[in-house]
């Protein structure tokens, strides 16, 4: 028999431990006891926005059976050296779960990140929709918003050049409704029957599993370039909608056009568009690469930090509204067309409500990772079209949940539930979470006192609106969809030259990135028709001849809504300005632009030489970046303070050379002016902000600068060392 000396009992250990260790957080308010919730809501008391009170635990670790736990760190072994007994349920339990801890990834879309927020109807679409959501004026209805990228997976960086998911579910007192949208009005293709071709193309290719999150490769540039039809979609990629600046700074839109009903079972056609309070902003091809290196999260961070920091996010919902003609077009364009838009000066966007997003998740897997969007969850006064995309999407979404969500009870996990009654006939499956009563879940019964029984249009039910529908089966498409050069030219011609030239720029990496000749030989023949001279430059940067007597699309006239550089500026909520400091730094001058960026909502960071604090009398300076730890890519603007370390610390420079480089705003007061020359940059340059002092008046110009993204007049001069 074993006689070691009495050994102290594991659990002791930890309780030892966590005495010696500083004092714990204090709890989060949502981890109070455990509550049973009923899924289909009966009994369900926590908060209204959609989700489970549920926090991890009380005060004692139990087994996911409740069973309290001595011990989690030790596997239950015959003596101290082994073996472990089979005998230990929690060991086994514990592994199990773990094992199975992940789920499939979406199969487009796995990259995301969400938010909790309220949307507020004003009233105006009350005219064109008996939907409450949209309808009642001052209605507020809790929100759920995911937004992603679409090609790369889970763990890819967020600043890849690629379209953005726009998400929304609205938790309306009608039932759900999503607007599963992007941040591009078009889509690649015209009929959701080549979903799979055009994914397979822009997915990493099969042998080698390489380009992540990328379209610049061979088999995306075949696709687009054999179906033309994505000549439009894929120009929006190649421009600065390609790369946000921020979740935050991106357009929505519908992409479908949908069909409205009202009161009186009138019908119109709309076009759904969120814009977003800050204005449309992108990142500089550059930054987004130094960004996914250096902060893959770049994107969901901005996104966390902004609602912390109290900087909410806020769109707009605006619609297009067209009459709902047999014909379905406007102004000659085929509204069931989603390679289509309308322009914003043929169809203005006419506002209906605000989004506003002010929470962030409280577990990324149970909220982010478990909404499932579908655009077939839709109330009444909201029906989607004819448009060939948009009903293989009806079929797609609920699909992909049964696999990912395995099983068809998802609408039960919390942040999907459904915040009007549920009262389905849906019974069993896997993960059932309800108990449900009755014996008849049929209707009509006789026997459950004949309930639910069905609701027709006067009492809320979701009633079709009649439509016509006649023709002959056959795999066909109406011949307005063989127009794929027209809009693609309208966009390019819209677009200011600085955009321009990004799109140029852009077809240039992506096509250089290939290696099938004939494949960048074909794009320049789809270029051709788009713009003569987008087409030239792109051959001069591929090195191959421009292609002959290929004639450019016929296009409307410019459409301005389409650029996102304007004269005007915009607000700078959550926009980060960065100074460069050090021990010796004025303090007092950092103060004074902290303030008056605050008054602005937007924030100011301190980057030192080292970590700590900069002290000088009674004032104190956290740290919030070394110079090991900052690079230019997390601020909007780097200014250098009077007393910063003169001699260039070469990091220090960098960072202001890349912020120069991207057209940010850079500036100094006091002798920091040097480390601006010595970084070479001349303190006369557009967007450089000097002065003596830290005062209001340098303050005032940093907010301006800030408004208006970046110092675009800067751009000949960055280019000019371009060969
Ligand atoms: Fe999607 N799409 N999609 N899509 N989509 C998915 O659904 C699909 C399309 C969009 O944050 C999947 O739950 C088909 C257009 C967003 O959870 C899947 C077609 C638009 C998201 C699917 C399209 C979108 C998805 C994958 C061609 C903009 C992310 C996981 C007809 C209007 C939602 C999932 C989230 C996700 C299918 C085209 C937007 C496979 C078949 C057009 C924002 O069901």
């Amino acid at each position: 028999m074993c006689s070691s000396p009495r050994r102290v009992a594991p659990g002791d250990v930890i309780r030892s431990r966590i005495r010696s260790s500083p004092m714990p957080p204090a709890r989060k308010p949502d981890q109070s006891a455990p509550r049973t919730v009923s899924p289909t809501g009966v009994g369900y008391d926590g908060p209204k926005d959609g989700r489970d009170p549920r926090g991890q635990a009380g005060d004692k670790l139990t087994t996911p059976n409740g069973v309290r736990l001595p011990d989690t760190d030790h596997s239950l072994k015959a003596g101290p050296r082994g073996p472990v007994l089979l005998e230990d349920f929690h060991l086994r339990e514990k592994i199990m779960h773990f094992d199975h801890e992940r789920i499939p990834e979406r199969v487009v879309h796995a990259r995301g990140a969400g938010a909790h927020g309220v949307f507020t109807a004003n009233g105006a679409g009350a005219s064109v929709t008996r939907a409450a959501v949209l309808a009642e004026k001052g209605l507020e209805t809790p929100v759920f918003v995911r937004f992603s990228t679409v090609l790369g997976s889970r763990g890819s960086a967020d600043t890849v050049r690629d379209t953005r998911g726009f998400a929304t579910k609205f938790y309306t007192k009608e039932g759900t409704w999503d607007l599963v949208g992007n941040n591009m009005p078009v889509f690649f293709i015209q009929d959701a029957i080549k979903f799979p071709d055009i994914i397979h193309a822009g997915k990493p290719h099969p042998d080698r599993e390489i380009p992540q999150a990328q379209s610049a490769h061979d088999t995306f540039w075949d696709f687009v370039t054999l179906h033309t039809e994505a000549t439009h979609h894929t120009i929006w990629n190649m421009s600065d909608r390609g790369i946000p600046r921020s979740y935050r700074t991106m357009e929505g839109f519908g992409v479908h056009t949908f069909r409205l009903v009202n009161e009186k079972r009138e019908t119109v056609l709309v076009k759904f568009h969120w814009k977003p309070k800050l204005g449309v902003h992108s990142l500089t091809w550059e930054e987004a690469q130094i960004a996914a290196g250096v902060d893959p999260d770049f994107h969901r961070r901005d996104l966390y930090d902004a609602i912390e920091n109290g900087a909410f996010p806020e769109w707009e919902l605006g619609i297009q509204v067209f009459p709902d003609t047999p014909e379905e077009t406007f102004e000659g364009i085929d509204l069931l067309d989603p390679t289509k838009i309308v322009p914003e000066e043929l169809a203005p966007v006419q506002p209906i409500g605000t989004l506003v997003l002010n929470a962030n998740p409280t577990n990324f897997f149970a909220e982010t990772e478990q909404v499932a969007f579908h655009t077939g969850h839709l109330v009444p006064g909201i029906e989607g079209t004819n448009d060939p995309l948009l009903q293989g999407r009806n079929f797609s979404y609920l699909d992909t949940q049964l696999t990912r969500l395995a099983g068809p009870n998802f609408t039960q996990i919390p942040i999907n539930r459904p915040h009007a009654p549920v009262n389905d006939n849906t019974r069993d499956g896997f993960h059932q979470q309800a108990v449900h009563t009755g014996q008849a879940p049929y209707t009509p019964n006789s026997v459950d006192a004949g309930v639910p029984f069905p609701s027709d249009w006067s009492e809320g039910g979701y009633v079709q609106v009649p439509r016509h529908v006649e023709g002959e089966v056959g795999r066909t498409a109406p011949a307005s969809f063989d127009d794929h050069f027209s809009q693609p030219a309208l966009f390019y011609k819209s677009l200011t030259s600085v955009e321009q030239q990004h799109v140029i720029d852009a077809y240039t990496f992506e096509l250089g990135k290939c290696y099938e000749q004939a494949i960048k030989e074909r794009a320049l023949t789809v270029l051709a028709r788009i713009d003569a001279d987008l087409c030239a430059q792109v051959a001069t940067g591929l090195g191959l001849p421009v292609p002959k007597k290929i004639k450019v699309a016929k296009s409307r006239s410019e459409s301005p809504a389409l650029r996102q550089i304007r004269p005007t500026p915009f607000p700078i909520e959550g926009r980060i300005v960065g100074v460069v400091a050090g021990p010796g730094a004025d303090l007092a001058g950092i103060a004074t632009l902290r303030k008056a960026l605050e008054a602005e909502g937007a924030l100011l960071r301190v980057i030192a030489p080292h970590g700590g604090q900069l002290v000088k009398g009674t004032t104190v300076e956290i740290v919030e970046r070394t110079f090991a730890t900052g690079r230019s890519i997390e601020f909007d603007a780097i200014v250098v303070a009077d007393g910063a370390p003169k001699d260039g610390d070469f990091r220090a420079l960098v960072m202001l050379q890349e912020a120069f480089r991207h057209l940010k705003a850079v500036g100094a007061w006091g002798d920091g002016v040097a480390v601006l020359k010595t970084a070479g940059i001349d303190p006369t340059a557009p967007g450089v902000l000097t002065g003596k002092k830290a005062n209001a008046k340098l303050a005032a110009a940093t907010v301006a600068a800030l408004g208006m993204h970046r110092a675009w007049d800067r751009t000949p001069l960055v280019r000019a060392s371009m060969v």
